[in-house]
């Protein structure tokens, strides 16, 4: 016979299913979005949700139900099992025609009958002649058992038959058959190989219903040897492993008296005798102490096997999810690593950075005269000098408009790049063209180029960011090194000349593809700063007849910030127009996506499935 499962207690079982149940709800709403196949070709799906989660969710309940063949004696059973009558037992065939359920009061002031038994049509019992009502309405007639006999958390049924030639009948049997957790199978010499009953317990094994089966009207003990073999044909043609077996001799006095005696039956029949048989009451105590978590955990046991299967179960979705989101995490690197794009702009107008300095010292004159004074004048002559010499004083609106003209030719350039790059991409990843195909396709590329023009016609040379900044750097510089303020001077007069790199890219936050320049130009922090997702990095190198002098008087870093800094700004403006009119929020989508399978509820529901398959006894092979 079958061994039970290794007892856990209910309690734990119950815990990891409802919390593997949030944890997969809540990848689900993730999945969708991700585009992760909906597979369910186990069933899984409706098994967790729609079995497993209902019952870890209400009170534990062990619902046994007693079902067979018509004129079985499934009545007569049920009432010996309640010890009250709860349907008539009557000679006629299929006469029970509503199911019966015995329900310790106590538990049903806390648990709706209703909803134990969905379909049904709650009625309270009044008499046993209610279950025999010839009504088309699917009735459960509730009887409250207020004796205190009935264990506390069990509740029996008597169902009509599943065999005679009501089908209404079938109907209602086997909508108790799935609500029920135990099913008490009744058989005789004539019913346990008629097909209809065969196949409403192939049904109940399928579903990994515990199954006891009681022969009932035997010769007894003259029956006593056939019944391994009845048993065999039975249980080979449904399926079924019963979880324990009782013989019920046929005697009418017993029969009338309501008191059937229960002779559990063991593989062979040596020793039986030693056992006496069991009253309908010490059976249903044995199934509801001895045999409640064994029981309850048979009853979930079919629903979770189907739940833990490595290949068409849980764990299959989950490496499906995964797998779809590593796919947009290898997206996500592409975009981070192909989109980026050199923009290389004209010389800085180093006159323009250097008025910044100016206006700098200006306020500081008179202090540099003190502390000075000599030299500052030398200086000042000296700028007024080079001054006219690169043109800072000569046509600067001409220059500017040169300037301008030039920049926005770079950045054209830059934005044609880029827009390249996309097209790349989405090209080679399936994922990236998902997103940024549409864009790309549907997106008028002329309008993207006329509203970098615009929005660049609407920058300032000098913006009062790059003001600020410069004002914040050379305060910081000389807090850092009073007195060099002279130096600043020096370098700018021995006409060091700044050549910024800058790098438009998708920084994406952790990606490795950020451009180091962006990394290392802490100072830029005023200006390079993350747009969305857009970084700008800036990256500078010193050149020049002054560059030796700069780097030597220290302030070699200083001058690189000024000046990328200021070629920063034209990178920001590109990388906004990117993200603003090109991208919108394709970028964010793709590491929201990335980010799916880095969500805790994947490791979680991988945990817990891992735990509950552990759980599982060993599935019998076939003989
Ligand atoms: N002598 C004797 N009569 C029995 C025994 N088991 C059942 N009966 C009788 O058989 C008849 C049918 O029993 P029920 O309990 O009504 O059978 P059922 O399976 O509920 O029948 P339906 O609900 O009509 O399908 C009744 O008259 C019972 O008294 C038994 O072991 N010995
Ligand atoms: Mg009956």
């Amino acid at each position: 016979m079958h061994e039970p499962p290794t007892i856990r207690g209910y309690a734990s079982w119950a815990t990891r299913i409802a919390e593997l149940a949030r944890a997969v709800e809540h990848l689900e709403g993730v999945a969708a979005e991700l585009g992760v196949a909906a597979s369910d070709e186990g069933g899984w799906h409706g098994q967790l949700f729609d079995k497993l989660r209902p019952q870890v969710e209400r009170e534990a309940v062990l619902v046994a139900a007693v079902c067979g063949g018509t004129n079985t004696g499934k009545s007569l059973i049920a009432n010996a099992l309640v010890g009250l009558p709860l349907s008539r037992s009557i000679q006629e065939a299929s006469r029970t025609r509503h199911p019966v359920a015995s329900v310790p009061a106590g538990l049903l002031a806390r648990c709706d009958p209703g909803e134990l038994f969905p379909g049904f049509t709650v009625r309270i019992w009044s008499d046993d002649d209610d279950a025999i009502d010839p009504s088309a309405e699917h009735r459960l007639i509730v009887r409250p058992e207020t004796t205190g006999r009935q264990p506390e958390r069990l509740v029996i049924l008597d169902t009509p038959d599943i065999d005679g030639t009501l089908q209404d009948n079938w109907q209602r049997a086997e909508l108790v058959r799935n609500a029920a957790d135990l099913l008490v199978a009744v058989l005789t010499q004539q019913k346990y190989n008629d097909a209809a009953v065969c196949e409403f317990f192939t049904d109940a094994a399928r579903a990994g219903k515990l199954v006891v089966v009681i022969f009932n009207m035997l010769e007894w003990p003259a029956q006593r040897g056939r019944l391994p073999g009845w048993l065999e044909t039975f249980t080979t043609r449904t399926g079924v492993r019963p979880a324990a077996v009782y013989a019920i001799p046929w005697d009418r006095e017993a029969a009338e008296a309501a008191a059937p005696r229960f002779h559990e039956i063991f593989g062979r029949d040596e020793g039986e005798a030693a056992v006496p048989p069991l009253s309908g009451a010490e059976l249903v105590a044995r199934l509801a102490e001895s045999d409640f978590d064994r029981i309850k955990l048979r009853a979930m046991e079919g629903s979770l096997r189907v739940v833990v299967d490595p290949e068409s179960g849980l764990p299959a979705w989950l490496a499906g999810f995964e797998a779809t989101a590593e796919a947009w995490g290898r997206a996500r690197e592409q975009l981070a690593e192909g989109c980026s794009v050199e923009l290389e702009l004209p010389a800085v107008p180093r006159e323009l950075v250097w008025r910044e300095v100016w206006a700098w010292l200006e306020p500081k004159r008179s202090r540099l005269d003190l502390a000075v004074s000599g030299f500052y004048r030398f200086v000042g002559g000296w700028l007024a000098e080079a001054g006219r010499r690169v043109g800072l004083l000569a046509e600067p609106d001409a220059k500017a408009t040169d300037y301008a003209a030039e920049e926005l030719s770079a950045l054209k350039t830059a934005l044609g790049d880029f827009l390249d790059r996309l097209d790349i991409l989405a090209r080679d990843n399936p994922k990236l063209e998902a997103v940024l195909g549409p864009l790309l396709a549907s997106g008028d590329r002329g309008a993207w180029f006329a509203e970098l023009a615009a929005r660049h016609a609407a920058m300032p040379l000098v913006s009062a960011d790059y003001t600020a900044f410069v004002r914040g750097e050379l305060d910081r510089f000389e807090q850092e090194s009073p007195g060099t303020v002279r130096l600043i001077l020096t370098a700018l007069n021995l006409g060091a000349v700044v050549r910024p790199a800058v790098t438009v890219g998708l920084g994406l936050a952790g990606a490795a593809a950020v451009p180091p320049a962006a990394a290392a130009a802490g100072g830029l922090s005023v200006l390079v700063h993350q747009v969305g997702d857009v970084v700008v990095g800036a990256a500078a190198s010193l050149a020049g007849e002054g560059a030796i002098e700069a780097t030597s008087a220290g302030i070699k870093p200083l001058l690189e910030r000024l000046f990328a800094g200021w070629a920063a700004e034209r990178g920001d403006l590109l990388a906004a127009t990117i993200r603003d009119v090109v991208l919108g929020d394709a970028v964010e989508l793709v590491e929201a996506r990335a980010a799916a399978g880095r969500r805790p509820e994947v490791a979680e529901a991988g945990r817990l499935v891992a735990e509950l398959a552990a759980d599982l006894p060993e599935e019998e092979v076939a003989a």
